[in-house]
């Protein structure tokens, strides 16, 4: 569907723009045909400007003067990240929110899509988890500073859209990988993570240590699977309700058995170990994608293996340029 209105010119604002998620969407709109005739895209990095900062939120709104808003921009990090400093990601995350959100409203901005996470789902739950549970109980305490900042996007959306019948929404993704991730070991997810520690076991031959009991299950969605559904909601959805951009439960995987998947796809033939005074964190935040599947029955997720070794091999062509 074309984002056209009347004469006016389209131009799509991605915060966050210079992330996994931005590079992903960037590609679908650049190498996948995804970008229309008339539609200008726009992707900000944090040197276009600090979305902390309200004036700077401002400045960089009024500069490209967006008709609609991909929101990614997010103090973002793994496990261990969150565990150390969940009131910056609190603190961080509710600022650049607001200020994106209301910036939006103020410059008539006419549809926002944020990104929520499945890890601010209830930790105490039913499962599988869906759409409507967001707000059902405390997150896990692991990284509650985050959750209840992406929790609050929800919120506002039905705010924006109460008061001024705006068209914000949100998507929810679960774990997220693929090129351009963060591989920085101290601060990454656990997909890249462990594909950054097998590349170098690999080179020094030494072991892979995986932190915790590799037991916690996870669903992993390829990073140009998502940018290619958001691309999608960005042009199709109209609900104010978030949507859940995953694949599906039966594709959940524990974690030793994605270290196996590494292993194999970098030809990592030593031993793997477990460090079990680190922590699992959440053992499991099983989500249904049933609502995705209803809007998109035709939709086909890349392969869980096949999207770690196009990660993997990423990884190793862009080791110098990576962010490791
Ligand atoms: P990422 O690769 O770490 O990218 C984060 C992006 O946010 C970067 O473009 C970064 O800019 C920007 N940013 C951070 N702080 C900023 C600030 N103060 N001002 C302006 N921009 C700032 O993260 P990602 O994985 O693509 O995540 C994108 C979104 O998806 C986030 O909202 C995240 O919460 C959500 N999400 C991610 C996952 C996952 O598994 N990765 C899962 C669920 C939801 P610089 O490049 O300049 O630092
Ligand atoms: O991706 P991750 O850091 O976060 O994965 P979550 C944590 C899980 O992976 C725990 C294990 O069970 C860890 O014990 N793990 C094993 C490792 N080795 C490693 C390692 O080297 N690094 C890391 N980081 N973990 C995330 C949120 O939760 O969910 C994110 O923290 C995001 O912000 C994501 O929203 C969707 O999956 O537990």
């Amino acid at each position: 569907m074309s984002l056209q209105n009347g004469s006016m010119p389209t131009r799509v604002l991605v915060t966050g723009g210079s992330g996994m998620i931005g590079k992903a969407i960037e590609h679908v709109v650049s190498e996948e045909g995804g970008k229309l005739e008339g539609e200008e895209w726009v992707f900000l990095s944090s040197k276009d400007a600090n979305l902390v900062s309200p004036e700077e939120t401002r400045a960089v709104f009024e500069k490209h003067r967006p008709t609609h808003v991909i929101h990614l921009a997010a103090k973002v990090g793994g496990l261990f990240l969150h565990m150390q400093e969940n009131l910056q990601f609190l603190r961080d995350n509710l600022r650049i929110n607001d200020n994106v959100l209301h910036t939006a409203h103020e410059m008539g901005v006419r549809k926002v899509v944020s990104c929520l996470s499945s890890c601010i789902f209830p930790d105490k739950t039913t499962y599988p988890i869906d759409e409507t549970m967001v707000h059902n109980g405390p997150p896990h305490d692991s990284n509650f500073g985050y959750s209840y900042a992406k929790r609050t996007i929800d919120v506002q959306n039905r705010a924006y859209s109460q008061q001024y019948g705006h068209c914000y929404t949100s998507v929810v993704p679960t774990n997220v990988f693929g090129p351009h991730d963060n591989f920085n070991i101290e601060k990454a997810h656990v997909m890249s993570a462990l594909i950054h520690k097998t590349y170098k076991a690999k080179e020094e031959g030494t072991p892979v240590t995986v932190c915790g009991t590799g037991n916690p299950r996870r669903l992993f969605t390829y990073s140009l699977d998502l940018g290619r559904l958001i691309l999608w909601v960005l042009r199709e959805y109209v609900e104010l309700e978030p949507i859940i951009l995953s694949v599906g439960e039966e594709d959940e995987v524990s974690l030793r058995d994605v270290q196996d998947m590494i292993s194999e796809a970098m030809d990592f033939k030593g031993e793997i170990l477990f460090d079990t005074s680190k922590s699992d964190g959440q053992l499991k935040k099983t989500i249904t994608n049933a609502k995705l599947k209803r809007y998109r029955p035709d939709f086909t997720f890349t392969p869980l293996k096949e999207a770690i070794k196009m990660t993997c091999d990423w990884f190793v062509e862009n080791y110098d340029t990576a962010r490791t």
